[in-house]
């Protein structure tokens, strides 16, 4: 067979697709508030460990950024003629359930890294007014999607949300998404190939057909500034944005905010708080119901107000001190087969282990921004907020396209959740070993963040040196990034990875700067669940090490006398292919102080009793 395109039945000259960005998309600010149809449940899929639905039959135009599009309505093009050779019938291919990775149907594909292909058909609803738009919540790592076999674009990334405008494309009934997922990482991708999680692929999170009026609240940020006003920025798209009369109300508070966007559809305002606002708290998580009536369009969301500052070297939540007491978390659910769909039953269970288990008020979503039903969750349930992107250990520094992925990751997190009263620090790097060009990419970051949320702090995990000085081991922050930060960060595992000798840690010294507050944002040790060693010296991967480790590193953290707060590494044991000790690990990270199902280990005691201790100070 020669020259035959396998796909279709037509030829189309190569040509890009569009990228979905922040600057080239609708951004659909606080979109699980919009009305919409979600297109969970199931979908066919396809392995395409070749490519060939995307590349030319002898394998010509490889990679998502300048495909030739097909026309992949397969199904339509199988009726027309039958005798066409089609090696996709997606139609007739296995039935997964979405959202989730594709190793929940099929796990033996736990370590497939490439394309996939998910299609499902759904009807459009009848009577569409206004604008309809295909919004995904994430899908790991680059995507393509098609509506009705025509391409609407790609978008890179794992973890943000991106949309496209479906409003003039669909057609009345059946309508037909395909949607090509490639989970590969590359050494231009964000995070690279090389992580210590399971890389997931596939549609994680909902995808949802959600409609607006013709003109609709495109953005709207609602918060509480740092001298403690109410402003609004609100941004409106399509034929009536200019001009435009609109109102804040926060019913609740008696607050009706009138105001007019300009020309381009923005509108910026700032009112004094009203007297009866309570301020969001861990320990008083208030929300309030909060509209923007703009025109047929009224955008929702439930938000709370809060300032978050660093005083020298103190963090403030609402102008007073505090200590974050948390721990870090990846993006899987408490159970043995874990897929990364978290629902707001597992956000709630893995929340609650914090809050009531622990006695914490803060958790890190590291190493990538988890989901929307995360971060809602932390502000209902009242735990503060560390979000991240991936920029983790080895990314291309130099690469110019791999700090635009990066930089569009970070604006896409923001923009998505800014709202959000318990995210405090928005962090632009994990563990990033310190060169010039590092320091670059990791400075624009950090200025990006800074231009998108002028209310935050900006944070990163940092590297420390370990040296001997004469009364023991030094650990010393040398990190020129430190510079640009409001929090420092570092991640320690003293008697883990280095061969200090536990009793040892509470003696070691710190040497960091001394004008701003650090947190430790990771330190841990490897434990199995129900493995004990009650020996005098307990061994590495028993509840007792792990517990001893604890005991030795807090007794380390209470004498460095800049730390506001940590995020040990982990909650749960999790998922990870380097993981691979059979006898304690078989494929995950065991520092979770609970096991993958829901197991305390000995440590998470030690955590909970220093935490309680720290929340209730001595009367
Ligand atoms: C780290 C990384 C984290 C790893 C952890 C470990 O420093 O930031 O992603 O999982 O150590 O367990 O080694």
């Amino acid at each position: 067979l020669v020259g035959a395109a396998p796909v279709a039945a037509q030829e189309v000259a190569p040509q890009p697709l569009t990228l979905a960005t922040v600057k080239t998309s609708p951004l659909l600010a606080s979109a699980d508030m919009r009305d919409g149809v979600d297109l969970s449940g199931p979908w066919h899929y396809s392995i395409d460990p070749f490519r060939s639905g995307l590349a030319g039959f002898h394998g010509e135009v490889p990679g998502l950024s300048q495909q030739r599009y097909l026309d992949l309505d397969v199904g339509k093009a199988m009726r027309d003629d039958n005798r066409a050779l089609f090696e996709f019938d997606l139609p007739h291919s296995p039935v997964t359930t979405l959202p989730s990775s594709w190793l929940t149907e099929a796990p033996e594909l736990r370590h497939y890294q490439g394309l996939m292909w998910y299609q499902r058909s759904f009807p459009a609803p009848a009577q569409r007014k206004g604008r309809s738009f295909l919004r995904f919540g994430a899908a790991n790592y680059a995507t393509v999607v098609y509506l009705n076999g025509k391409p609407l674009g790609r978008h890179e990334g794992g973890f943000t949300p991106f949309a496209f405008d479906v409003t003039g494309l669909l057609r009345d009934g059946d309508n037909q998404i395909t949607v090509g997922v490639d989970s590969q990482a590359t050494a231009a991708t964000v995070p690279p190939p090389v992580t210590d999680w399971e890389n997931y692929g596939g549609i994680t999170r909902a995808v949802r057909l959600i409609s607006t009026p013709d003109t609709y609240v495109d953005d709207a940020w609602v918060r509480m500034t740092r001298d403690g006003k109410l402003a609004v920025e609100a941004h409106l798209r399509g034929p009536q944005a200019g001009d435009q009369p609109l109102h804040l109300r926060i019913a609740k508070l008696g607050l009706d905010l009138a105001g007019r966007t300009d020309a381009k559809g923005n509108w910026r305002a700032t009112v004094a708080a009203p007297r009866a606002l309570i301020r969001w708290s861990p320990e008083r998580p208030q929300l309030y119901d909060v509209t923007i009536a703009a025109g047929a369009d009224t955008w929702r969301d439930r938000i709370g107000f809060r300032t978050i500052e660093v005083r020298g070297t103190d963090i403030l939540l609402n102008g007073k001190p505090i200590f974050l007491r948390g721990i870090s978390l990846h993006e899987e659910e408490i159970g043995t087969e874990p897929t990364r769909a978290i629902t707001q039953a597992a956000a709630r269970a893995l929340l609650g282990e914090i809050k009531d288990g622990l006695h914490g008020n803060y958790v890190r979503l590291s190493h990538y921004p988890h989901s929307e039903v995360m971060t809602r969750m932390a502000d209902e349930m009242g735990l503060i907020v560390w979000s991240e992107v991936p920029v983790y250990w080895l990314v291309a520094w130099s690469n110019p396209d791999t700090l635009a992925t990066a930089r569009n990751m970070v604006a896409e997190n923001i923009l998505r959740d800014r709202n959000r009263a318990s995210i405090a620090i928005w962090s632009v790097a994990n563990e990033t070993p310190v060169t010039d060009a590092r320091n670059t990419f990791l400075r624009t970051l950090v200025s990006d963040v800074r231009a998108l949320d002028d209310t935050r702090l900006v944070s990163a995990a940092l590297l420390v040196e370990r040296s001997q000085g004469p009364t023991g081991p030094v650990m010393t922050m040398a990190d020129p990034l430190a510079d640009v930060l409001d929090v420092l960060a570092i991640n320690t595992y003293n008697g883990w990875y280095t061969p200090d000798r536990l009793a040892d840690v509470p003696g070691i010294s710190w040497r960091v700067p001394a004008g701003k507050p650090l947190v430790f944002s990771e330190f841990g040790a490897d434990a199995r669940a129900g493995f004990h060693d009650i020996g005098a010296a307990p061994q590495k991967f028993s509840e007792e090490f792990q517990a001893d480790f604890y005991r030795a590193t807090l007794a380390m953290a209470d004498r460095v006398p800049t730390l506001r707060g940590m995020s040990p590494w982990i909650l749960k044991d999790f998922r990870s292919p380097r993981r691979q000790n059979p006898d304690f690990q078989q494929g995950w990270n065991r520092k979770g102080l609970i096991s993958e199902t829901g197991e305390r280990k000995q440590a998470f005691g030690v955590l909970a009793t220093y935490y309680d201790a720290k929340a209730t100070p001595p009367a």
